[in-house]
Order: structure tokens, then sequence, then C-alpha cells
């Protein structure tokens, strides 16, 4: 059944169709979830990162779940900077702003803290995620959108910036769509630390015998709650102490 799902979710994928949720046609649990995710990580060739989403308790409470979720990165992910995001490649994009780490060391286990992941760090940067689901009118179980790799479907981070003397979890957060401020936050939006995140994420690789690789790009949790766009919208994403970040949609 789950090489069912994986199918399915690489048709829409390939198509840019949305389907409806596997959930609707299968059995699908986090665990089974995860494998389908698994499973399509071939089709993206190298890793780049992993993403963390479901973080905030706000977006947790509504959801009915306690833990956050992950999917991975690869090349295919990535816009560049001043890279226009192109519509055409996605099924329905909405942005959110991110705080970015880029790791300076291997780090791996079950047991990771969010001091460790800070110490392994070699910078952060903010960043612009594109969500994009792969389901009808973005309907899904937290099981579903495990498989559907979290919803990844591009990113963009600016310069990294050392972390010294930054306190993450304090740093204002402002979103922009079309010149309108639609939504703030600080840091501790994601898990109450972006680290925390970073650290669960490391704990949850851990179960699979993964872990975080030096240079590997993790987008910690969407800060607010994320815009939909649509062709000739201009999002920027401020992040206090780590810079600005514009991304054109054509
Ligand atoms: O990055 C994320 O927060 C993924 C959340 C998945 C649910 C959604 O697509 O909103
Ligand atoms: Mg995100």
């Amino acid at each position: 059944m789950a090489d069912d799902g994986v199918e399915l979710l690489r048709a829409a994928r390939r198509e840019r169709r949305a389907i409806p949720q596997l959930s609707d046609s299968m059995s699908l649990d986090l665990e089974s979830a995860y494998e389908v995710q698994r499973a399509q990580r071939a089709d993206f060739g190298d890793l780049i990162g992993w993403k963390l989403g479901v973080t905030s308790r706000g977006k947790q409470q509504q959801v009915g779940v306690d833990a956050p979720i992950y999917g991975f990165l690869a090349a295919e992910h990535v816009l560049d900077v001043g890279e226009p995001l192109d519509t055409s490649r996605h099924i329905s994009p909405r942005c959110e702003p991110e705080i970015v780490f880029v790791m300076g060391q291997h780090l791996a286990g079950a047991h990771v803290t969010a001091t460790e992941v800070l110490a392994a760090t070699a910078g952060v940067a903010v960043g612009i995620e594109v969500l994009d689901s792969r389901y009808t009118d973005y309907r899904f179980t937290m099981p579903d959108v495990v498989a559907d790799n979290a919803s990844a479907g591009r990113y963009v981070v600016g310069s990294p910036v050392p972390l010294a003397g930054i306190d993450l979890r304090l740093v204002g957060v402002v979103l922009e769509h079309n010149g309108d401020v639609v939504a703030t936050a600080s840091g501790a939006a994601s898990l109450g630390h972006p680290a925390a995140a970073v650290a669960w994420l490391v704990r949850a690789l851990a179960a699979h015998d993964e872990g975080l690789r030096a240079g590997d790009v993790i987008l910690s949790g969407g800060l607010t709650a994320a815009v939909p766009v649509t062709a000739g919208d201009v999002v920027v994403a401020t992040i206090d102490r780590l810079g600005s970040l514009e991304l054109a949609v054509r």
C-alpha cells in the first residue's frame, strides 16, 4: 500500500496536479508516512539538508499534534537569491519566513540538545520557504503531509551570519506581501527556540541512523502563517540581525 502512495505522490509532482490525500484511500500512520517520504528521496539525488514543519505550538494545537514533522531538501528545491519563483512549476505555492541554519560540523544522536546544535552551527540566515502541497485544496492529515515531504516546494536563503551574540528566540520577524506587512513573529515561534527545533530533527533522524552533515542547510520551521502567492506578487522576509530577502513571483 505504501508503494501506491509513493507512486501517487510521484505522479502528482511530475504532472503538477493535486491529488486527494492518501489517507482517503489507504491506511497511513506517521511511521508508514515517513517510509513513503524516504522512498521518494531517490527521485531527488543528493540531499542538501532538511526542513522542519509544524513547529509552532499554535499550529500544533490547531492540527492536534504535539511534535513537529520533517522533510528533506535537495537541489531541485533551491531558488537562488534574486531568482523569481515560477508558479507554473507548482500547484499551490505559499511563502513563509524561516531562520535557516548552516551546519559547520556533523551532528547526530538520539540525545542531542539545542546547545549542541548551536555549537555545531556555522551560521544562520534569513530564508523564505515556498510550501507546495500535492494535495487538493491543502487538505491533509499529518501522516499525509509527512508522506508529501512536509509540503516542501522551494526555498531561498540569504547570506549566513555568525551566531555570536544573537539570541534567536528574540529576533523579530516581518513578512511582507506586495508591500503590506501581513505577519510578524519572533524566533521563539519555532518550538520556543529554533535550535530546539533543529535538535528535535537530529533526534528524530537518529532513529534511522542519520544525522546532519557539515554544510547541511536546515529550515528550522515557519515563523508565521504562510501567505499564498500568485504571479506578479513580491514577498519580503526580514529577520532582525539576519537581514532581508525578497522573492518575486512570476
Ligand atoms: O514547513 C512547514 O511548516 C510544513 C507544514 C506542512 C503543512 C503545510 O503545508 O502547511
Ligand atoms: Mg517551513
